[in-house]
């Protein structure tokens, strides 16, 4: 479980599952991960699936904005597997980054590897997840970093915190689900549920199951740190009854905004602040996916249930009202509130001129089927395909992060991914199937250290166009614009926000639209770049980002780690 060295001397507060506690502060933490599969049993069906010390969600990282955790990774399952830190930047640190083949190679089943999760300006809530195969649908938890000592949130103190983890459940295993869709290059079923923390609630046909049940006092406060950790659905989210504030958006903070619901895409993290001012009662807390597409996806809603202490049971429990899946307007409406909180305690430091343009068409694609009898199980018998700037990414066997940083003249992946497609068209137009058919290859793209950078991500209607949240390792970035259509280079750039755009980890790129995002390269390492859609993801939406060595040392990528997973 988990082990807390002391290395500090100054006494501090710490927050560990739902208490204070009074401990030596200290800005390194150790963790044991102990990777292994365990039966669950979930919508009446028993399944055997990883997770790590047996608990879904898995365990909470507890740090404070700048410490380190040492996080030992033992793998006891069959699979080789790797852990991503979602939205920790790990300044020259890309070796403990996780993605696998792209910064390390797996953990060999019998094996271990401590990963050194090094905090910067993250403050608020992040997650951890595996970035092996699907094997992120069940390993999986929170990261919580609070402000450092003497600091307090830019809020009013909450009266005790919470945490929300929104997952999806599969009946099946998910690795099978995978390599059996892969093997014909078609779409993998979607979940059978979603879950909150571990539990599908009220709404499945399994009545004797667990429903989480988060207690508050009536007149209090709380913070509820809620994580995506869906699959392939980007999520409404709301709690009957009550409005609530959102304070922060992937480890950095709002303005905040007064809502009934939210909208949250896979990878996101929001936190909310409720009080419990309603009657003294119980009120669902729910959530169901915003999709707008024809690609199947699972179409069932989750349930908590937020009960004050001392009420009365209710004859029936009030549910919240969510726009209904397809509500485009809806989710739109919140994601244009959300504003960095831009403060004096609380900077943020937008990059006014940029030095270095990469614009990215996102789709989903085709190839022609490659199987020697029998049909592929994408659209007319093809395989299933999905691209930016119409390179489907293909991963390579051995980590780019070793071969690039042992400057190996013969690599298995090129430099060469372009900053704008090979071709434009349309991008949004009718025709645009004409296009369908993107290349294969592992190019990544490489970033003078220190570049001002915009991307603008623009998705197409190729294939069945869908919404796509583009996450980037490595990074925070802003978002200074989005909007539905064609970005247009003379007239889209005067309708950016380059005073308080959000600064995140992870976008929604709006389906036929476009969203563009800046940063400054200064973090040089390997870092991922890709759909948070494991189907997208799966089929190639991907690609690498190598920012190069600054001039000094502290703007070097690190030594490699000693124990550092070879490749097989
Ligand atoms: C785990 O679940 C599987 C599938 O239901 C079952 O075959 C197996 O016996 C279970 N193992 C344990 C230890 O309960
Ligand atoms: C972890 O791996 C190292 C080698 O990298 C080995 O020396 C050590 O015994 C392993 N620890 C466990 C608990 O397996
Ligand atoms: C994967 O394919 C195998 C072989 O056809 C089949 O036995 C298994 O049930 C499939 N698993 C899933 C999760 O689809
Ligand atoms: C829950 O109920 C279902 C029938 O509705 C039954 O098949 C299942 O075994 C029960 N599970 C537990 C854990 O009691
Ligand atoms: C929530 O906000 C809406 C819109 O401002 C308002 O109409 C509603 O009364 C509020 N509900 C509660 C419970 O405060
Ligand atoms: C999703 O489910 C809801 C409620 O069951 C239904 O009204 C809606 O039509 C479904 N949406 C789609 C796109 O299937
Ligand atoms: C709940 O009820 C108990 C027993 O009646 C009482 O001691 C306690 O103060 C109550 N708590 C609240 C929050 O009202
Ligand atoms: C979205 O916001 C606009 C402007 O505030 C409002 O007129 C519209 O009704 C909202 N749409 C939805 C679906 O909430
Ligand atoms: C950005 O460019 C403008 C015009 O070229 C210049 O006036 C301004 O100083 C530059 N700002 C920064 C932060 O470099
Ligand atoms: C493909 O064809 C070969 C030879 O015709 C046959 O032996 C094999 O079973 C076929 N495979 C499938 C998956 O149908
Ligand atoms: C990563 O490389 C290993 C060989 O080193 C290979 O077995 C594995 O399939 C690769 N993973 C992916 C996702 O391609
Ligand atoms: C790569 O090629 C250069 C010049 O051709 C040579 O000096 C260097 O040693 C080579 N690097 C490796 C790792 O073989
Ligand atoms: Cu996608």
């Amino acid at each position: 479980m988990e082990v807390k060295k002391m290395l500090g001397l100054l006494l501090g507060i710490f927050f560990l599952d739902g208490l204070f506690l009074l401990s030596a502060a200290s800005n390194v933490h150790h963790y044991s991960f102990i990777l292994k599969e365990t039966n669950f049993t979930r919508l009446c069906f028993e399944k055997p699936m990883l997770t790590v010390n047996e608990q879904f969600p898995g365990p909470t990282i507890h740090v404070r904005k700048g410490d380190t955790a040492f996080v030992n990774v033992h793998n006891d399952g069959k699979y080789g597997i790797t852990i991503h830190w979602h939205g920790v930047k790990q300044p020259n640190n890309p070796w403990s980054d996780g993605p696998e083949n792209i910064t390390q190679c797996p953990i060999q089943p019998g094996k271990n590897f401590t990963y050194e999760v090094i905090f910067s300006d993250e403050e608020g809530t992040l997650w951890w997840h595996a970035h092996s195969d699907w094997s992120r649908a069940t390993v999986h938890g929170h990261i919580v970093i609070l402000p450092e000592i003497g600091k307090t949130y830019p809020f009013p103190e909450p009266y005790a915190e919470q945490t929300i983890f929104l997952a999806s459940w599969f009946n099946t295993d998910v690795k099978e689900l995978i390599d059996n869709a892969t093997l014909i290059g078609g779409d993998p079923d979607p979940s059978d549920g979603f879950t909150i923390n571990g539990w599908p609630g009220a709404l499945y046909n399994c009545s004797n199951e667990t429903i989480s049940t988060f207690g508050v006092e009536y007149g209090k406060t709380y913070l509820f740190r809620l994580v995506n950790g869906v699959m392939n659905e980007e999520m409404f989210f709301g709690i009957a009854g009550h409005n609530f504030t959102v304070v922060a958006q992937d480890a950095a903070y709002i303005k905040p905004i007064v809502t009934s619901y939210i909208m949250i895409t896979p990878g996101q993290t929001m936190d909310i602040l409720l009080t419990a001012d309603q009657s003294p009662s119980s009120y669902y807390i729910a959530a169901s996916p915003f999709f707008d597409s024809n690609a199947p996806f699972d179409n069932t809603t989750t349930t908590a249930i937020l009960q004050y202490t001392n009420a009365t049971a209710p004859s029936s429990i009030p549910f919240p009202s969510l726009p209904s899946t397809t509500d485009k307007e809806s989710a739109d409406n919140f994601t244009s509130k959300i504003k960095a909180l831009a403060s004096e305690e609380h900077p943020i430091s937008v990059p006014q001129n940029i030095t270095k343009r990469i614009f990215i068409t996102v789709s989903v694609n085709q190839l022609p089927c490659d199987l020697v009898n029998g049909t592929c199980g994408g659209p007319n018998g093809n395989r299933l395909a999905a691209s930016l700037n119409n390179i489907s990414f293909s991963t390579p066997t051995t980590d780019i992060l070793q071969q690039y940083y042992s400057m190996l003249n013969d690599t298995s992946f090129d430099t060469d991914f372009p900053s704008q497609p090979a071709v434009l068209f349309n991008f949004t137009g009718d025709d645009a199937d004409d296009y369908i058919l993107p290349e294969v290859g592992t190019k990544a793209k490489l970033v003078e250290y220190g570049a001002s950078v915009e991307i603008v991500y623009q998705g197409t209607n190729i294939g069945n166009a869908e919404n796509h949240p583009m996450h980037l390792h490595g990074y925070s970035f802003y978002v200074v614009g989005s909007a539905y259509g064609n970005w247009n280079e003379t007239t889209s750039p005067d309708t950016y926000n380059l005073i308080d755009p959000p600064e995140v980890n992870t976008i929604g790129v709006p389906k036929n639209g476009w969203t563009s995002i800046r940063f400054v390269a200064n973090n040089p390492g390997v870092w991922f770049m890709h759909c948070h859609l494991e189907r997208h993801a799966s089929w190639g939406m991907n690609t690498v980002l190598i920012v190069k060595n600054g001039p000094t040392n502290d703007t070097k990528i690190r030594r490699p780690p000693a124990n550092l997973p070879i490749c097989a």
